[in-house]
């Protein structure tokens, strides 16, 4: 039985209408259901208890990063360099009037390994797919899925609301305290006012004092909120706009996963049509990233129906299924 908690819709006069984003626990939730009907539709979803077992859980505090990486010298937020130490510092003394920091930087494959320990045994609604392929372009290939640390204070957010790139879909897990999602869907891009020059960010930044009088249609946009706390993931579908902000000190971990769903954007997004040499170039990777995503298609059905079978398990890590077959 899928207790799905969906709180019903509510008319906000200048913000138009909120929905809750559905929570179900991971029993009621299998991977491959969680792909037909949340990775395939591209709707949102929070999964409980996504990642049992993970040590992190009970030993990544503040104190934690403050004692282990405190001397490391991080890269905090765009271009912004400082101890880890200090970093936590500002964390804990954030408040809602004074936001401290927010560590959004930190890969943790490149810059913490010693982390990784604790995220065993990995939470398979955040398996990269594809990005683990050795089809994937270098530029791409991701088989970490490009886990990131993010730590932030009371009041702290994402310094941007905006949506991944390469057309990915994100996963963020929750490992101590509080964080809160706002979302909103492909369809309302244009009540979200992305920046002309960059059009995967919003030019909104701040989503409780929104100036009506720059953007007048911002109450047409449906918002999907959900405050996410420790072992809870939130599945943030491809091009879904996204801010999050700190309820109560947290830590948590990112990553990107491209499925068959998403790919067709992303090589839409990776081979835009320039002109001259350029286009060549482009209809080059486009033939390339089609044959690879074909590729990827015939192993992934071969491994849903033959599991077993020997030839199969040899090609799976051209498109791992499962993390037990990526290479
Ligand atoms: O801070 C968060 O939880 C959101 C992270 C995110 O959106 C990103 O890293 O692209």
């Amino acid at each position: 039985m899928i207790s799905v908690q969906e709180s019903p819709k509510t008319a906000v006069p200048t913000q138009g209408t909120i929905v809750q984003v559905p929570k179900i626990h991971a029993r009621d939730l299998p991977y491959e259901r969680f792909l037909t009907d949340y990775v395939a539709t591209n709707r949102p979803v929070v999964i409980q208890d996504a990642a049992p077992g993970w040590n992190a859980l009970e030993s990544w505090t503040p104190e934690f990063f403050k004692n282990k990486f405190g001397s490391q010298t991080v890269e905090v937020t765009y271009g912004v360099h400082q101890k880890l130490g200090d970093v936590i510092d500002g964390v804990l003394a954030s408040t809602a009037q004074k936001p401290g920091p927010y560590l959004h930087k930190v890969i943790i494959h490149q810059h913490m390994p010693a982390l990784l320990p604790d995220l065993v045994p990995e939470n398979s609604y955040a398996f990269p797919r594809r990005y683990c392929s050795p089809l994937m372009p270098k530029r791409f290939h991701r088989p970490d899925g490009y886990l990131k640390l993010l730590i932030g204070g009371v009041g702290g957010k994402f310094p941007l609301m905006h949506f991944d790139s390469d057309n990915a879909h994100a996963v963020i897990t929750e490992i101590y305290g509080d964080k809160e999602f706002v979302l909103f869907a492909p369809e309302d891009t244009a009540y979200v006012y992305p920046h002309p020059n960059s059009p995967s960010t919003s030019q909104i930044d701040d989503l409780d004092h929104v100036d009506l009088e720059r953007f007048p249609d911002f109450f047409k946009a449906v918002q999907y909120r959900v405050v996410i706390g420790p072992g809870e993931c939130i599945f943030v579908p491809s091009r879904w706009w996204h801010a999050a902000r700190v309820v109560t000190t947290s830590v948590s971990v990112c990553t990107n996963v491209m499925h068959s769903t998403n790919w067709k954007g992303f090589v839409d997004l990776s081979c835009d049509s320039g002109t001259g040499k350029r286009k060549a170039a482009m209809l080059a990777k486009r033939l390339y990233l089609e044959v690879s995503g074909m590729i990827m298609s015939a192993v992934e059905s071969l491994q849903a129906k033959f599991p077993k079978a020997s030839l199969v398990r040899k090609l799976a890590h051209l498109s791992p299924a499962t993390p037990a077959a990526r290479r």
